[in-house]
């Protein structure tokens, strides 16, 4: 029996060592996977390198047409790389576990516990991930909110239910004169002029509630607010001429989802020309048309708003709507 069980010892040691052995460098490969990974979400974070564009930009809107718009499409394309990074990574970990440690037989395997290393990692890492991530969510958003005090050219916003209103300024805030303005009705749809190449500052006032200026192609919005409160923001420049449409992105009313207009983005020098038509009188479309530019949107269209009857029943309609 002595001898038997002298046989066998040397065996079960050996078997331990081979699999402490194992253990090591198991974690060895999973610390190298882990640097692998990591390395490579920092490198796509640092390049910018634009992947999105083959995954449908990982459902953010693509096409932005200012450089801060491509800015906050980049961070969103390296969080999403280095998110999918760590998924992998741990989808991975997960079913090599699954194969490494399935159940071969009745035996309790060995028992480990304080794995130093391991824990430092699982700690680290994500505090790590969340700080890189915070930190060029910041950059990004300082450079997007970032305004200058000389901005090439400056318009104020002015929203009212349900339309709006853009006064081209001579300087910046409440004091300075509007030197040209456009004006949307029922029947016209208000067209934004603005050229490329140039710094534009947006400044918002509202006449009744809450709006929210918005151009989808800027991948930016910002509410406009009635009273003192002049919310204002800047793009360095309009990168792409063309008619882009802009919607109040804040529910404001009966017929908030109708108050749209157009951003009509034109060469610096068409657009000095359209501003020099408006000054010398001309309508907004008369000077749209001196321009050589389509007088009217193209992207969006006045919708009725009159009840008739076939869209509104006075006999059905509850009592105190009117006729
Ligand atoms: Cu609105």
């Amino acid at each position: 029996m002595v001898a038997r069980s002298s046989e066998v010892r040397p065996t079960a040691v050996r078997h331990s060592a081979s699999s402490r052995a194992g253990g090591r460098r198991g974690r060895r490969a999973g610390r190298l996977a882990g640097l692998g990974f990591s390395g490579a979400a920092l490198l796509v974070l640092l390049t910018g390198c634009d992947v999105g564009a083959a995954f449908g930009g990982f459902g953010w809107p693509q096409g932005g047409i200012t450089p801060e718009a491509r800015r906050m499409y980049d961070l969103w394309i390296a969080s999403c790389v280095a998110a999918l990074a760590v998924g992998f990574f741990v989808w991975g970990l997960i079913f090599w576990c699954i194969v490494r440690y399935r159940k071969r037989g009745n035996e309790l395997p060995v028992q480990t516990r304080y794995n130093l290393p391991m824990e430092f990692l699982y700690t680290i890492a994500p505090v790590l991930i969340v700080s890189v991530l915070f930190y060029y969510t910041a950059v990004v958003q300082t450079d997007v909110v970032k305004t200058t005090n000389n901005p090439d050219v400056t318009v104020e916003v002015v929203a009212f239910k349900w339309n709006w209103q853009f006064n081209y300024r001579d300087g910046q805030g409440v004091d300075a004169e509007t030197t040209a303005s456009v004006l949307g009705t029922s029947e016209v749809i208000p067209i934004l002029v603005l050229p490329t190449g140039r710094s534009i500052r947006f400044e918002e006032t509202s006449r009744d509630v809450i709006h929210s200026f918005w151009v989808p192609e800027m991948l930016f919005k910002r509410d406009v607010f009635p009273g003192s409160i002049r919310n204002e923001f800047q793009v360095s420049s309009l990168e792409t001429e063309g008619a882009y449409v802009g919607r109040c992105a804040e529910l404001c009313g009966s017929y908030h989802a109708f108050m749209n207009f157009e951003l009509r983005v034109v060469s610096p020098e068409n657009f000095d020309r359209f501003l020099a038509a408006k000054q010398g009188g001309a309508s907004t479309q008369e000077a749209l048309t001196s321009i050589g530019e389509e007088p009217y949107a193209i992207t969006t269209r006045p919708f009725e708003t009159r009840r008739d009857e076939s869209n509104f029943n006075p006999d059905t309609a509850p009592a105190g709507t009117g006729s």
